[in-house]
């Protein structure tokens, strides 16, 4: 659901640029060694835009496809400064399954370049090339000024497959690519190391000159990504944003079956489809947001409608307030025993039969209560949106995350059904097994949730990962306890090189009523080129927000946000990030 298609609206004639482009070559190409990479102004200028930059590839078969010089223009009102458009592949080859596959990628490179190098993350199940205009922000009308307009050289990627070419609609429409090893692998992380070098290559051929830093970001699948760029290949990138990280994509793909099953539990059988979204209310969820915060929002000194303090939200002290919301005979502003229930299971998560949760359980926040909230659980409102769980989480189970793959139809009803088949317990092992020309387990493939980050940490690489608490995709708790679990690993020291950043009410990437405008790209460079580890990330209200000018500081885990007791509670600038109890602040 990251995918933004965005038209270029040229602000000047394309054809002066391109002219322009031609002139500079003339002197391209010679004192490079003695320039700093990162002052502009004295660097030669780069080579014309075309496919046949001279790129030194660094494996054969790479090639551009096209490459074209674009004014400076605007797109969604910002600024975008002129750039050589180009698009390349790699990798091209036929599957096991009879498709044809490649990598694609896109790259973005201003003619005024700052010297620094930019990795656009993915999203959901990929399968699009990206625009390449290097997203900080997943906020939609977001003001925060994407790295292509601050003169980094962006790439981004398809991963390896292609939504419109490899679709099937027997094999879960545009997952189809699962039932392919190479492409399923691709996806999950061999593509990223390929890209990453041929899009270096592609820069060093167009500048003439050395790449000064190089920055990752992404959420969600790009989330992962970043994880995959840490733990894997922890030598390519300075500093690595990964937000909302699907770092345990396959275990979440099962906790959203189970999910999916347990809200099916609150309708008549057999389960409709078009009933699913109807299981849970607008009306409930605003009950059950409204006792969450209850609970919860004074706990970091300003009841301003922010749970800030999740760790001290804890299903012991949420409990008394939903059960005070429980229907009493002739109550309608109630929640029925059986919803509140559900509500609870919810919010452990699947679990096996000895307790062990099967992916986590999840943070009380009253953003349960958000349209980002109930889109993936239970559909919209209206009926409009199917559930994601089931679209979306549906078909990348039985295509991507089990082994063997499985065709399932890819009608919503025909997924729900799929999804209601589900075997959570033994299908569910199918995550972490091998066979049938799969040498590598989903698990294996498409998660990089090691504590391990040791070789990344070694190299100076700086690592920030803001997550939403009232994210309903991945788990704000799983993102914590893998952090805690790093931490211990670094002996206390995790926080030298990581930091998580969660985000009170944002759901999953934006959105919420949450201080979900932030520059994630700005803070990594103070601390990658500057040294300035960030305790706190400033941020601001997402525009759709109850209080959209409202701002927060956004602090480093285990510290939050608590309220001086002096001052406006819009004003981020009367909060203090406060470790709890027996936590230092990082
Ligand atoms: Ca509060």
């Amino acid at each position: 659901m990251t995918h933004f298609h965005r038209r270029l609206r040229h602000g000047a004639a394309g054809a002066a640029a391109a002219a322009m482009a031609i002139a500079l070559i003339a002197g391209s190409g010679s004192q490079a060694a003695q320039t700093s990479p990162l002052a502009p102004g004295s660097a030669p200028p780069p080579s014309i835009c075309a496919a046949t930059l001279a790129v030194a590839w660094p494996e054969s078969g790479t090639r551009i496809e096209r490459a074209t010089p674009v004014p400076a223009g605007t797109i969604d009102h910002q600024a975008i400064p002129a750039h050589c458009d180009v698009y390349g592949i790699m990798h091209e080859r036929r599957g096991v399954d009879g498709q044809d596959y490649a990598i694609r990628f896109h790259m973005r490179l201003p003619e005024a370049w700052n010297g620094r190098f930019f990795f656009q993350g993915g999203g959901g199940s990929n399968g699009e090339i990206g625009d390449a205009l290097g997203r900080v922000s997943w906020v939609r009308g977001s003001s925060i000024t994407p790295a292509i307009a601050r003169g980094y050289a962006v790439v981004s990627q398809d991963s390896g497959h292609d939504n419109q070419r490899n679709s099937d609609p027997k094999r879960g429409g545009a997952t189809a690519f699962g039932f392919d090893p190479q492409a399923r692998a691709d996806y999950g992380h061999a593509s990223l190391a390929p890209v990453a070098r041929a899009a270096k290559a592609v820069i060093a051929a167009y500048y003439h000159r050395p790449i000064a830093r190089s920055y990752f970001l992404g959420c969600s699948k790009g989330g992962e990504e970043g994880m995959v760029f840490a733990q894997q290949h922890p030598e390519m990138f300075d500093g690595i944003m990964a937000a909302a990280p699907g770092f345990a994509l396959p275990r979440a793909a099962v906790e959203e079956t189970w999910e999916v099953q347990r809200i099916a539990q609150l309708l008549a059988k057999p389960v409709a489809f078009p009933a699913f979204h109807t299981a849970l209310t607008d009306q409930d969820l605003s009950i059950a947001g409204h006792a969450i915060a209850k609970a919860c929002d004074a706990l970091d000194g300003a009841v301003d409608g922010v749970v800030s303090n999740p760790a001290a939200c804890t299903t012991a002290r949420v409990r008394p307030q939903i059960e005070a919301k429980v229907c009493k005979a002739g109550q309608s502003d109630c929640l029925t025993r059986a919803k509140a229930d559900t509500l609870y299971d919810l919010m452990r998560g699947a679990r096996r039969g000895d307790g062990s949760a099967i992916y986590a359980d999840w943070a009380w926040d009253p953003g349960v209560a958000t349209p980002g909230w109930r889109i993936w659980k239970l559909g919209s409102a209206d009926g409009k949106v199917p559930a994601l769980n089931i679209v979306l989480g549906g078909a990348s189970l039985h295509s991507v995350f089990i082994v063997p793959p499985q065709e399932v139809p890819g009608d919503p009803q025909g997924l729900l059904d799929a999804e209601l088949r589900f075997n959570v317990l033994t299908d569910g092992r199918k995550i972490d097994a091998t066979g049938g020309g799969f040498t590598r387990s989903p698990w294996q493939d498409v998660s990089a949730r090691s504590t391990d980050l040791s070789a990344f940490a070694a190299r100076g690489g700086k690592l920030i990962v803001p997550h939403g608490a009232a994210d309903p995709v991945f788990s704000l708790r799983d993102t914590l306890a893998w952090w805690e679990g790093v931490n211990a690993r670094a002996h206390g020291a995790a926080a030298s090189f990581a930091r998580v950043f969660p985000v009170p009410g944002m759901n999953h990437c934006s959105g919420g009523d949450a201080t979900d405008q932030f520059d994630g790209l700005s803070a990594l460079e103070d601390w990658v080129e500057h040294g300035k580890a960030p305790a706190a990330i400033p941020a601001k209200g997402d525009p759709q927000a109850p209080w959209p000018e409202r701002t927060r500081p956004l602090c480093a885990w285990p510290s939050y946000a608590r309220y001086t007791g002096h001052g406006s509670l819009e004003d981020g600038a009367n909060f203090v990030c406060t470790a709890p109890p027996g936590r230092k602040t990082v």
